[in-house]
C-alpha cells in the first residue's frame, strides 16, 4: 500500500522481544511513584500491587509496561538516583520475569538506565530525550531501543508560558536533534522511537496542532510513541477531571493512531486497544485478522 501512514512500519528488537510495528500497541502505563498505591509506599504491597497491575494490563494486551519512578506531572520535582533505583528496579527485576510484554523504563538517569537494562528492561522511555549527564552513553552501551520525548522547559515550570514560533517545526528540529545525538552516540535508527510530548510545556493549541499534524513526523522515518491518556488537554476539552477522561483519552487515541502513531502510552489498555484497532483497520481498509 503506498499510504504514508505505513511508510514506516518496521520492528523493534526489545532485548530479544519483537515487536512487529506493522500494526500499532498499546503501553500501559505503571507509576511506581509512593503516592500511587493505596498503602501509602510500603514496599513488599506496592511491588505486590505493581505486579498485578501489570499482569492485568498485559492480559487486556499491552505490548509494553511502562514502569515511571519519577512524576515528571507539571509542577512535580525531581527524585534522587538512589529513591528512584529502590523504586524502579525491584519492579523491573520482578516484572521482566513474570510478565509477557516489554518492560519499559520511564527515566532519564544514566544509572537508572543502566540498572533498568540489567534487571531486564526491554525499552527506555525519557522524556528528557537522553540529554542528562550521561545517559546518551548508557542508553548507547545498552542494546535496547530508546523513546526521545520532545519537552519544553522542565516539569516544575513547563506549563506556566510554553512559547513556539511553530511548535510543529520546533519540535521536529529538536527530535532530529536528538536522533543525530543519538546517532553519533551509536546508538543505531533501528533502536530509536520518537514522541512529540504531548503536554510537556505545550499550550492546549500546541497540543491539538501536534495531534492534527502528527503524521508530519513520520518523515523522520521513525516509529512514534504518543501520550495523551488522561491528560490536561483532554480535561480542557471535555471540562472532566482526570478520572473522567476514558473516552476522551480513547478518542485522542484513535487520532493519534490514524495520524500516524504506532504505540500508545496509556492507563486503560483495553478500550485503548479496541480504539487502536478500529484506527488502524481504516487506515489499511481491512481487517488483519
Ligand atoms: C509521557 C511519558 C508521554 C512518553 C509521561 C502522564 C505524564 N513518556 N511519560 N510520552 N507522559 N514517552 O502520563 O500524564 O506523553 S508522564
Amino acid at each position: 500500500m503506498s499510504d504514508k501512514r505505513l511508510a514506516s512500519a518496521q520492528s523493534l528488537d526489545c532485548a530479544g522481544r519483537l515487536i512487529d510495528l506493522s500494526f500499532p500497541h498499546v503501553m500501559g502505563v505503571l507509576n511506581v511513584t509512593p503516592d500511587s498505591f493505596s498503602d501509602g509506599g510500603q514496599f513488599n504491597a506496592s511491588l505486590d500491587d505493581a505486579l498485578r497491575r501489570a499482569e492485568a494490563m498485559v492480559a487486556e494486551g499491552a505490548s509494553f509496561i511502562d514502569v515511571g519512578g519519577e512524576s515528571t506531572r507539571p509542577g512535580a520535582v525531581e527524585v534522587s538516583v538512589s529513591e528512584e533505583l529502590d523504586r524502579v528496579i525491584p519492579v523491573v527485576e520482578a516484572l521482566s520475569q513474570r510478565v509477557d510484554a516489554v518492560i519499559s523504563v520511564d527515566t532519564s538517569k544514566a544509572a537508572v538506565i543502566e540498572e533498568s537494562v540489567r534487571a531486564g528492561a526491554g525499552l527506555i522511555n525519557d522524556v528528557r530525550a537522553l540529554q542528562e549527564p550521561g545517559a546518551l552513553d548508557a542508553a548507547a552501551e545498552s542494546s535496547v531501543p530508546v523513546c526521545l520525548m520532545h519537552m519544553q522547559g522542565k516539569p516544575k515550570d513547563m506549563q506556566k508560558a510554553p512559547q513556539y514560533e511553530r511548535v510543529i517545526d520546533e519540535v521536529l528540529a529538536f527530535l532530529q536533534a536528538r536522533i543525530a545525538a543519538c546517532e553519533t552516540a551509536g546508538i543505531e535508527r533501528s533502536r530509536i522511537v520518537v514522541d512529540p510530548g504531548f503536554g510537556f510545556g505545550k499550550s492546549p493549541g500546541h497540543n491539538l496542532t501536534l495531534l492534527n499534524c502528527l503524521d508530519e513526523f513520520q518523515g523522520l522515518g521513525l516509529p512514534i510513541l504518543a501520550g495523551l491518556s488522561r491528560k490536561s488537554l483532554l480535561g480542557q476539552i471535555t471540562g472532566r477531571p482526570v478520572d473522567q477522561r476514558l473516552i476522551a483519552s480513547v478518542a485522542a487515541a484513535t487520532l493519534a493512531v490514524y495520524r500516524g502513531a504506532r504505540i500508545i502510552r496509556a492507563h486503560d489498555v483495553a478500550a485503548t486497544l479496541d480504539a487502536v484497532k478500529v484506527a488502524q483497520a481504516t487506515i489499511r481498509e481491512t481487517l488483519d485478522e
